[in-house]
């Protein structure tokens, strides 16, 4: 990594080199993404102060069953909204630089986001571990549903039982896909370096996974402006934004 032309030598934040140096002797990286990791697409984090109408709510009430099941209209709502502020975003230069990076060597992306932005950035096979905003399941279905109605303001229920339409994301007390989590886990156990952006690193289980990489040897480099949970247990932590640091921690160009 050292003298590539493509990555300047300076180090604009602390710990750069070595972070540069890790992850150039890296054989396999497990990267975990947060909301951090969207924010500089304009997508604000799960914990930004909510913004007009929804400022008063905290997405961690507003994101479970039993909140939908209480005002489905208004939760129906605010996911239409976010549906609608990331339809509008774009990958930003931290979503392009992991792509690059898995051109390199072997990466195991897990993110806890529900935007798909690094599946727009063209990385492959995300684990979504929260599910993903766009997707649409039944609450309590009949097993057969399929055409649905919706009153204005409401969300779509099923014609034949009337069950609810929801967002197939997971909420709180919900347990995490069972496949994702699995090889979530696995990866975490198996790579040799551990890659965290934008998480404030509170939510569980996902929030597990760079412990468990670490467990099971592998150095741990955090990358968020903020300090964080996870710095503990960091072997590197970049002060950093996303979008700026990532591409000057390995080239760009595959090659
Ligand atoms: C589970 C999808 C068990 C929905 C999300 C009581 C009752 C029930 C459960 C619990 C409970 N107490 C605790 C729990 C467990 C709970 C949990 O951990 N709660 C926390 C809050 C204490 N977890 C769960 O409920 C999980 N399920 O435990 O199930 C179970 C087992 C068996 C059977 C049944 C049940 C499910 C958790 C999943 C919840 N769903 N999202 C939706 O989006 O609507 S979580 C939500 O938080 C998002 O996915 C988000 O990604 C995630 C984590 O937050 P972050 O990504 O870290 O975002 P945050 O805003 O917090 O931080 C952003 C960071 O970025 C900041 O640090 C900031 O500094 C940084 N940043 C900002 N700008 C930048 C940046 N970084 C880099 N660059 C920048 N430019
Ligand atoms: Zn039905």
């Amino acid at each position: 990594m050292s003298g590539d032309p493509l990555v300047p030598t300076s180090e604009p934040w602390p710990g750069m080199g070595e972070a540069r140096r890790l992850i150039a002797n890296a054989r396999s990286v497990f990267v975990l993404t947060g909301a951090g990791i969207s924010a500089e697409s304009g997508v604000p984090t799960f914990r930004d102060a909510l913004t007009g109408l929804w400022a008063q709510f905290d997405p961690e009430e507003l994101a479970s069953e039993e909140a939908y099941r209480r005002q489905p209209a208004l939760v129906w709502e605010w996911y239409l909204h976010r549906r609608e502020l990331v339809a509008e975003a774009r990958p930003n230069p931290a979503h392009y630089a992991l792509v690059a990076l898995a051109a390199q060597k072997p990466v195991t992306l897990v993110t806890q986001n529900v935007d798909g932005l690094h599946q727009r950035a063209g990385s492959q096979h995300v684990i979504e571990l929260h599910g993903n905003l766009f997707a649409n399941k039944w609450l309590n279905g009949c097993g057969r549903c399929d055409e649905a109605t919706a009153l204005p303001g409401n969300p779509p229920r099923c014609n034949l039982c009337g069950a609810l339409m929801r967002p197939g994301v997971v909420w709180f007390g919900e347990d995490l896909p069972r496949v994702a989590r699995f090889r979530a886990e696995h990866a975490a156990e198996s790579a040799d370096l551990c890659l965290v952006v934008g998480t404030s690193g509170l939510v569980y289980p996902a929030a597990g996974l760079p412990g468990l990489a670490r467990e099971h040897g592998a150095p741990v480099i955090v990358v968020n402006p903020q300090p964080s949970v996870l710095d503990q247990t960091a072997d590197v932590v970049l002060q950093a934004a996303a979008g700026a640091c990532l591409p000057l921690l390995w080239p760009q160009s595959a090659g």
